[in-house]
């Protein structure tokens, strides 16, 4: 079923696809296994499909610029370095609940996605071309933004389309990366060099399988912002999914999920890093975008 919202700003609608939910997603599974059991799948195969029907969930995309949204269940889940082999500043692994659903960049933000908010005077305009180091733009995540010029797009999008967008929490985004797994990649403990970029460089996203959740490159191509600032361990850090902001001078952010410059081991879920300082861009850094699925208060 397609629902097509239209909002009282002008040229801005929102289209909201919603997929199976619930109990119709139980009766699916039920229906997806009798007809696999009927067509004599394996129960490899039979697990696959029922896979790929959980992946398709609510997508909202707010205007024709705007990132394709999925609308993740809230949930409890361990944060931290769950499967052995990770770094210090993963521990100590505590429990996380979030407790509202919300929206999430189903890709990370793209080319067209920044250029489409600089031709519309956002993002530095004109006069703030980030390099696409020769490699395109399009469909390839943006590159060689700081931490500030990705909340400045957050910003832009929010008045844009009335939404409010914001960069993730790192709570947020290790749930997000999981989705409900409890190994180093959704796909298992091992990393996968045809499961994620790790490669030279960039590449357009959604070329490889997504996670659980329907997301795309959680693990590499882009390191991903977050909201938090750094700090060296999860000593003291919230429980409640909220972005970790006290407690640090703020001189780093928090980057997740590695990226295309780096071996496997930095793209596991709870693999963290810091961005360098706020100012800084690099062409291994770009961000995801969230959104609340409440209406803002005016
Ligand atoms: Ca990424």
């Amino acid at each position: 079923m397609i629902l097509t919202i239209s909002f009282d700003r002008p040229n801005v609608t929102c289209t909201e696809v919603q997929e199976p939910q619930g109990e119709v997603m139980a009766r699916m599974r039920m229906l997806l296994f009798s007809l696999a059991v009927l067509a004599g799948l394996g129960v490899v195969s039979i697990l696959a499909a029922i896979a790929n029907a959980e992946q398709r969930q609510r997508v909202i995309q707010d205007c024709a610029v705007c990132p394709e949204m999925v609308v993740v269940p809230p949930g409890r889940f361990r944060m931290g370095d769950l499967a052995g082999g990770g770094f210090s500043d993963e521990r100590p692994v505590r429990e996380v609940e979030i407790s509202q659903e919300f929206a999430v960049g189903r890709y990370e933000v793209t080319f067209a996605a920044w250029d489409a908010c600089r031709a519309a005077g956002g993002c530095g305009g004109a006069g703030r071309v980030p390099s696409d180091m020769g490699w395109g733009r399009d469909r390839r995540p943006v590159i060689n933004i700081s931490w500030d010029e990705a909340k400045s797009y957050a910003v832009w999008l929010s008045k844009h389309t009335g939404q409010d967008y914001r960069l993730l929490s790192e709570a947020e985004w290790e749930y997000v990366a999981r989705a409900g797994t409890t190994t180093r990649f959704w796909w298992g403990d091992e990393f996968d060099a045809g499961k994620a970029n790790a490669g030279q460089q960039t590449v357009p996203v959604g070329a490889y399988q997504p996670n659980a959740f329907g997301l795309y490159d959680v693990h590499g191509n882009v390191a991903e912002f977050v909201e938090d600032c750094w700090h060296d361990d999860f000593r003291g850090a919230p429980s409640d999914g909220s972005a970790w902001t006290a407690g640090s001078d703020c001189e780093e952010h928090v980057v997740r999920g590695g990226s295309w410059g780096e071996e496997g081991k930095y793209l596991r879920s709870s693999a963290r890093s810091g961005d360098d300082g706020q100012h800084g861009s690099y062409p291994t850094q770009g961000f995801r975008i969230a959104r609340l699925l409440q209406p803002r208060v005016k």
